[in-house]
């Protein structure tokens, strides 16, 4: 199955909340009335496209109706598609090329897939004939430094490594000299997300972008903030929470893949100034693709 497909399949839940019920409703009214919109704001709702991105869309609608761009329920749903597509489609620019070692760094809390999406992602350069590299910043636990090792393993690539409790920033500074040294064409650094204290995580992952920063200047040239999509809103409020303490420079939003909440998606390109570069839909070295909004759109309103 093609990337395309599995998306659609991917997406088929958040298409169930989301686009069949918006098709049920046309079918269900024969004019658009304030009882048909609020029934439309119940969806998006629902659907997870978040309250302000809701209340975006019902204004566009209105404004559709006045100035008859809508003139029946039929005409709503090409209507919401474009309007959803633009949203999507709005902010999001090509990653700049930068001289090698390309530095990403991978931030986000426990469980999101951060470890996976590095995989993936160290796969996805490796398949466009790159060096790759890996620095296991998540020390916390000694199988998070064993999960990246296996990951490693999976796609040649080297993982910089140090023992169990050891200080993250130590294993960054040797992952960046190591990276100039043996002039790998993209170094990915893990980091831990345990929430315990926010400050404290906060505090650390300023402290690996200091040192990256310092031994290779330009660098990290992304800080990726990984969200899982199955969280819903929560994705949100994480993203603006790492948002205020890291240069957060592009979001990937994991699990997209079985998730009702795919239209969380439409909520953090409207509500977050920050594009969204990977969708992650499942567990595998190929289930990581750039983000494009005309098929993601396509994929949520496919029939
Ligand atoms: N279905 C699905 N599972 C995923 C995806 N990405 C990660 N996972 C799973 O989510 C769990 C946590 O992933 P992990 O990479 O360890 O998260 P981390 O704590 O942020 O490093 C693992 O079981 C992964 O296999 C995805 O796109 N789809
Ligand atoms: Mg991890």
């Amino acid at each position: 199955m093609g990337f395309f497909d599995k998306l659609k399949v991917g997406l088929e839940k958040t298409r169930k909340g989301l686009t069949e019920k918006i098709e049920q409703l046309i079918v269900g009214y024969a004019d658009i009335d304030d009882e048909f919109l609020d029934d439309l704001e119940a969806i998006l709702l629902t659907a997870d496209v978040g309250v302000k991105t809701t209340a975006q869309l019902l204004s566009d609608v209105r404004a559709g109706i006045k100035n008859k761009q809508i003139q029946s329920p039929e005409e709503l749903k090409p209507f919401l598609q474009e309007k959803i597509s633009a949203i999507l489609m709005n902010g999001e620019t090509a990653e700049p090329e930068v001289q090698p070692p390309m530095v990403i760094m991978v931030v986000g809390v426990n469980g999101v897939g951060k470890t996976t999406t590095i995989g993936k992602l160290g796969n996805y350069y490796r398949e466009q004939g790159k060096t790759v590299m890996l620095a296991a910043g998540d020390t916390f636990r000694a199988a998070a430094i064993e999960q990246l090792e296996i990951w490693g393993g999976r796609i040649g690539a080297e993982v910089i490594k140090h023992t169990e409790g050891s200080d993250p920033a130590a294993v960054v500074f040797d992952a960046v000299q190591s990276a100039k040294a043996r002039k790998v064409d993209v170094l990915i650094i893990d980091t831990a997300g345990r929430l315990h204290t926010k400050s404290n995580l906060m505090e650390e992952l300023k402290k690996i972008y200091r040192i990256i920063n310092r031994e290779l200047p330009g660098a990290p040239h992304s800080t990726l903030l990984v969200l899982d999509a199955t969280t819903g809103q929560n994705a949100v409020n994480q993203a603006k929470l790492f948002g205020e303490a890291a240069a957060v420079s592009g979001l990937v939003l994991t699990k997209l893949d079985g998730t009702a909440k795919g239209g969380v998606v439409i909520a953090i390109k409207s509500e977050l100034n920050v594009p969204v570069r990977w969708i992650g839909i499942g567990e595998g070295l190929q289930d990581l693709r750039p983000f494009d909004p005309a098929a993601f759109s396509q994929a949520l309103f496919a029939d």
